[in-house]
């Protein structure tokens, strides 16, 4: 089993680079600072690197000054491990996998249901709520002590993937979980508050102006987004803000999925796409149509071209499903 695996590979190994996907947010930083705070636990040495910096609003994570952001130097960094977390695949790190020219082992730790299973050792687990429980079972598992900090980091990815616990993924075992957790006396309003309730004042003033521009599809079913280059100007828009859109529009009455277009900033002709949904339709597979992937109900992909024949082929494909 996958899990195993991934223990034997911890055990062996001394020198880890810990990274995740690109676009970091509670489960990616969760996964990395707990994952780090248990191999020093069993005496070993680490890395946290990331291609991005640290979201808005994340601060508050203990030991999130670890975290480097990709640079020139970090060509320099010396491991024996290279371990990716919450990463459908390799390429989602950014250009951190290329970091590994002399192809040292790499443990692939991931609830994707769209990961092939890369690297030398993998544990992919779909019915897993996150990638921050998946590292609370290898401490279970390794019979290794949780202490405040790293509960407060599996806390909030457990918390962050599972939109507070409402979505489709949340199990009985990520609840028993986090009554586990919830002893080290970890503050939960204000986690929350930390996560979702800290939009910046500009930020703001974006979101009043961009909730207009939602539109509808198959009869109500579909709602979405299109975010036209001209609208960001002022910045690339926040994860955050991201999810400010898609999860009020998921709130409306018999809509069953949404879609945020956004046209790139730095390529033109370049269209990132988020899709959620309620369960009925699997955005895991549309995106999949598009070369990306995900989860059933939370996906995206990159597609190229003109934008509106780019939502005309994502509607469709959406329309097809929930036929
Ligand atoms: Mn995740």
């Amino acid at each position: 089993m996958g899990l195993k695996r991934i223990c034997a590979g911890i055990k062996k190994y001394n020198n880890f680079l810990i990274t995740a996907h690109t676009n970091l947010e509670g489960d990616a930083l969760g996964s990395e600072l707990s994952f780090y705070a248990l191999i020093r636990k069993l005496g070993k040495q680490g890395i946290i690197l990331n291609e991005d910096g640290i979201p808005y609003g994340h601060d508050f994570l203990p030991g999130i000054k670890r975290i480097r952001k990709l640079g020139r130097s970090s060509s320099r960094i010396k491991f024996d491990c290279l371990v990716v977390l919450d990463c459908a695949d390799l390429k989602r790190t950014g250009d951190v996998w290329r970091l590994n020219k002399e192809g040292k082992p790499v443990l692939n730790i991931d609830h994707h249901i769209s990961n092939q299973g890369f690297g030398d050792a993998h544990w992919v687990d779909p019915h897993a709520s996150s990638c921050s429980e998946m590292i609370y079972r290898i401490y279970k598992q390794m019979h290794l002590p949780i202490s405040k900090p790293e509960a407060v980091c599996l806390y909030t990815g457990m918390m962050t993937d599972t939109g507070s616990f409402r979505y489709s993924n949340t199990t009985s075992f990520t609840h028993q979980a986090v009554a586990d957790l919830l002893k080290f006396d970890i503050n939960v309003p204000l986690i929350y508050r930390y996560v979702y309730e800290n939009l910046a004042l500009d930020e703001t003033k974006l979101l009043i102006k961009l909730l207009p521009k939602i539109s509808f599809s198959g009869e109500g079913r579909i709602a979405y987004f299109k975010l036209k280059r001209e609208m960001l100007k002022n910045g690339a828009i926040s994860m955050d803000l991201g999810d400010q859109l898609l999860s009020f529009a998921r709130s409306i009455k018999g809509v069953e999925v949404v879609v945020l277009f956004k046209e790139s900033l730095c390529a033109k002709n370049q269209v990132r796409i988020n899709l959620r949904s309620h369960g009925k339709a699997d955005v895991n597979k549309i995106a999949a149509i598009f070369g990306g992937g995900g989860h059933k109900t939370a996906a995206g992909c990159t597609a190229y071209g003109d934008t509106n024949r780019i939502i005309k082929n994502v509607l469709a494909s959406i329309q097809q499903v929930l036929k």
